[in-house]
């Protein structure tokens, strides 16, 4: 009996590969491109499954180009690469990868919001530097974290996640705003008080940002946003380039108009705007929120999970729209 054919389109760990090929015929690319829409196309179009990261864009073109398709399994929480109502009108199922990388983004987001604020980047690249001739009494000096307030935007699981860090760990005070409340269980084992955005971008000593991307959250934070920040906060983006206007957010960093930024994913990623490129009080990292080696194999074994558990057995594991399935 011949297999489904399926396409991993970026490169994986050998032992999900190897995973995949009991189960299927794969086309793999372990050399790591990038497909442009096109190169993606020929490759998809023979094939009834595919295993994404964020970098592919799976939209109405793609789909109308490849009418085998029966199923997109993203090694992401976030799936905004996909158009899903596009997806669930060819019939095309779609799944994520929740849960398992809740705890390790919450870890880099609350580490991230402590380098910024502690200035660990700026300060090291200083000692790099040779700068570093004497000490003072004044010599990068951050703002407080524990004790503070911290403002979460977005409250799913990895907002939650970080917001318990700040609570239990820290003795934050924790505000949060949300597309929708909490349950009065959840703010009490987050110890997370609701607030509109605007008391959020007022109050926040450190505000993280962990909403998803769309076109309701582009350019959330953007100008008239950090005019409304304390002059003394720190922001964090650990959610999904363009939330955050990167030249209003440097132009807000130059002028001193907050006073750090910590920033993990960018507008048109991998590329980062140039302007963020030369302002001293940001700490930029590559997308690696989720980067631990077991999170990372625990996301890709889900993804396969999900090929294997619908292409194979019919029952997919998370599928983001299930409607498919009846
Ligand atoms: C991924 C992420 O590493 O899960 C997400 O939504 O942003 C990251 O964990 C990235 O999207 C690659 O697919």
């Amino acid at each position: 009996m011949t297999q489904p054919r399926i396409l991993v389109a970026r490169a994986v760990f050998p032992e999900t590969l190897a995973r995949l090929a009991r189960h299927f015929e794969v086309e793999s690319n372990q050399d790591d491109q990038v497909f442009s829409k096109q190169e993606l196309v020929a490759r998809l179009k023979d094939k009834a499954g595919a295993f994404t990261t964020g970098s592919e864009r799976i939209d109405a073109d793609v789909l109308a180009a490849c009418p085998g398709l029966k199923i997109v399994a993203n090694m992401a929480v976030g799936y905004n690469n996909f158009d899903v109502p596009a997806m669930t009108a060819r019939k095309v199922l779609a799944t994520n990868t929740p849960d398992v990388l809740t705890e390790t983004t919450a870890d880099f987001g609350f580490a991230l919001m402590m380098a910024t604020a502690r200035r660990i980047a700026e300060s090291e690249h200083y000692l790099r530097a040779g700068k570093w001739t004497k000490w003072s009494y004044d010599m990068f000096a951050g703002a407080e974290v524990h004790g503070s307030t911290l403002g979460i935007l977005g409250m799913g699981r990895i907002g939650q996640g970080i917001a318990r860090r700040g609570a239990h760990g820290f003795g934050m005070n924790v505000i949060y705003h949300n597309r929708s409340r909490l349950s009065p269980d959840l703010e009490a084992a987050c110890k997370a008080r609701y607030v509109s955005k605007e008391e959020l971008l007022k109050t926040a000593d450190h505000l993280v940002l962990v909403l998803p991307y769309s076109a309701e959250s582009h350019h959330a934070i953007a100008a008239k946003e950090l005019a409304q920040m304390k002059p003394t906060a720190t922001l964090v983006n650990i959610a999904r380039g363009g939330i955050v206007d990167d030249a209003a957010l440097a132009q807000a960093l130059r002028d001193r108009r907050i006073a750090a930024a910590g920033i993990d994913v960018f507008e048109g990623e991998p590329k980062v705007h140039p302007d963020l490129l030369t302002v001293p009080n940001v700490v930029l990292t590559p997308h690696i929120a989720s980067a631990t080696v077991q999170t990372r194999m625990a996301m890709a074994d889900l993804a396969a999970d999900n090929l294997i558990g619908f292409l194979v057995n019919g029952k997919p594991l998370t599928p983001l729209n299930p409607e498919v399935l009846s």
